[in-house]
């Protein structure tokens, strides 16, 4: 990730009540509490601001259209993952005209130029933008914002291409892979996901997929591999090939990042589901097809004010295990929707009020309950997905990013499922058996220390004792390229920490160690060493039993490894 990316968002956290003095001296101040989320979620985005309906001859400030082109640029590709493309706010401020323009130009350069305290970087004075650019940015948000256009049915219809048909595809298995033990590895920047062999850790094959390729989910048999890039163009890949490869795509929004497939008994394999974050929607799509069936917005209420949002983003999306049902997570709005996909002509949603902003999470070791993190609220939302309820909020550390978080038998507590957090350096074990251990449930039992704040993923496996924490965004390199193990039977005792970045050996660059994944015997941990896309990334094997190096993948095709998605742990929902 450069630094531009880590740079591209937290515009303008703070209120609009300081003088520019008071801005300036805040915007001197170290960042260091918000670097890791800045880091986070300045990720690439798809959106470049073509094809909106703008308002330029409105009210605001003079600007010519160029001024006007280039700053709408400016700020979807930098500012709008964090505002919102319509500013309406979302994890920073809002930034509509009826607040911007009650301040002067100078007040907004202020902020432009020199950041805040409140994690605004500081564009202007670290010279990501010019001082030109940072006048036509302050005069920009003092328009009306541009209006992104919708993308309904017909749209997605005509970016859907089905290469091979269900009918033309093999019966059996064509290759001799043990497709169970392969692991999809997101190559970010590249737009490609590279199948890797879990036994000779070898290439299958890479597969150009959509751009900064986010995640990969699995049908419920294990045939079907989904991927979804940031543009929201999903790859419906077919592992039984004799060279598993891409059967169909289709282009479902603008912006994007979750997929998932229906699990529940007699539905496998029959639909997908994506969320996009533009236009804020979901749509529920033919299994082996993708061709696209119901399209359903997610605009509406907020959970606790009671305000209409206009832009609440789709986050994470799982399938559940009791009902013929998906479980859509609406970030802006908080609330979780049991979207039942039976009779999707008739479509039952049940909205659980939740908290926000929804983001990612996992099931507990029954599968009965969905933990997810509400992370601006610093709240982990346990949804009952036997019941259609909420089970509890419960409240952990500084915003909790569990990815699907890590269960296992606490010695003490029983059954727990744990995650650890950007904001700060713990995580939370929280009870998840109302059953065997009411007291405990949903309560926080124990809150671990790890090496710092900066954690995107945690992992453990029902076979092995060991619990990895990386700190992938944390800003001290030592910390960074490394993970810590904690030991399930033994969490009194200090985690050691592995030098995975240095075992990679991959000379210069940011080499983040990211996103713990297990094999399918649950016998190795693989992570990613995350590096710039002109340098050297890799991917390192750790056997689980003797922490000790087991095989570095550095193959040169392996360009920004992030996410990795071992198909059997990822059908089974096994973590
Ligand atoms: Fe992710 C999952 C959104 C940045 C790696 N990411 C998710 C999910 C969402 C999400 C909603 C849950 C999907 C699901 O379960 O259905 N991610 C976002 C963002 O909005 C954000 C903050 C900024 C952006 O603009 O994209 C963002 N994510 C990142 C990264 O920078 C990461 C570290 C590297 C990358 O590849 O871009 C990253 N996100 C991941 C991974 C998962 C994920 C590896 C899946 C984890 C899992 O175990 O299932």
């Amino acid at each position: 990730m450069n630094y531009r990316m880590m740079l591209a968002v937290y515009c303008m956290t703070l209120p609009f009540s300081l003088t520019p003095a008071q801005a300036v001296a805040q915007g001197s101040a170290t960042v260091k509490g918000s670097e890791a989320e800045t880091a986070y979620e300045g990720a690439p985005t798809a959106m470049t601001g073509s094809g909106t309906r703008d308002f330029i001859s409105g009210e605001g400030p003079p600007m010519t259209k160029e001024e006007f082109d280039h700053a709408k640029q400016i700020f979807f590709e930098r500012c709008a993952g964090c505002h919102g493309v319509l500013r309406k706010g979302a994890t920073g401020k809002a930034l509509t005209p009826d607040l911007t323009r009650k301040v002067t130009l100078d007040y907004l350069k202020v902020f432009i130029n020199f950041g805040s305290a409140g994690g605004m970087p500081n564009w202007g004075t670290s010279g990501e933008l010019t001082q030109e650019e940072v006048d036509i940015m302050a005069r920009y948000v003092q328009h009306e914002p541009p209006l992104p256009p919708e993308y309904g049915l017909e749209d997605m219809k005509a970016t859907w291409v089905v290469n091979i048909p269900p009918e033309e595809r093999p019966t059996k298995q064509m290759n001799d892979v043990d497709l169970e033990n392969v692991f999809a590895v997101t190559l970010r920047d590249s737009g490609q996901v590279a199948l890797i062999d879990g036994h000779s850790k070898e290439i299958v094959t890479i597969l150009e997929t959509g751009y900064a390729v986010h995640i990969s989910r699995l049908s419920a048999s294990g045939r079907y591999l989904f991927t979804i890039g940031r543009d929201a163009k999903i790859n419906l890949v077919d592992l039984w090939m004799e060279t598993p490869d891409t059967v169909a795509t289709i282009k479902v929004g603008m912006e994007a990042r979750s997929v998932e497939t229906s699990k529940f008994k007699g539905w496998e394999d029959k639909y997908a589901i994506a969320g996009t974050y533009w236009p804020p929607q979901y749509v529920i799509m033919d299994g082996d097809t993708l061709e696209p069936l119901k399209v359903v917005s997610t605009r509406g209420m907020t959970v606790d004010t009671q305000e209409y949002h206009p832009e609440p983003r789709v986050a994470a999306i799982v399938a559940s295990h009791e009902h013929p049902e998906f479980i859509v997570n609406v970030k802006e709005t908080g609330k979780v929707l049991m979207v039942n996909y039976e009779d999707i002509e008739n479509l039952k949603v049940t909205s659980i009020d939740a908290a926000r902003f929804l983001h990612d999470g996992g099931w507990d070791s029954g599968q009965r309950f969905f933990l997810t993190a509400a992370n601006k609220s610093d709240k982990i939302a346990v949804i009952d997905s036997r019941e259609d309820k909420l089970a509890a909020l419960v409240d952990v550390g500084k915003i909790p990013h569990p990815g699907r978080g890590a269960n296992f038998v606490d010695p003490e507590f029983g059954p727990v499922w744990a995650t650890s957090h950007l904001g700060d350096d713990s995580i939370s074990i929280i009870g998840t058996d109302p059953e065997g251990n009411p007291d405990h449930a949903w309560k926080v039992v124990r809150t671990l220390k790890g090496q710092g704040g900066g954690s995107l993923f945690i992992k453990t496996h029902p076979k092995s004792t060991n619990l990895y924490v990386d700190t992938a965004l944390n800003p001290d390199t030592a910390i960074s390229q490394s993970v810590a193990v904690f030991d399930l039977e033994n969490l009194d005792a200090p985690y050691k920490v592995l030098p995975v970045a240095e075992w990679a050996n991959l000379g210069d660059g940011p080499k983040r160690v990211v996103q713990p994944e297990y094999n399918k015997a649950g016998d190795e941990v693989w992570f990613s060493v995350w590096n710039g896309k002109d340098q050297r990334s890799a991917l390192v094997v750790v056997d689980d039993k003797t922490l000790e190096l087991k095989k570095v993948i550095d193959d040169e095709r392996i360009v920004t490894p992030t996410g990795k998605f071992n198909v059997y742990n990822t059908v089974h929902d096994i973590y």
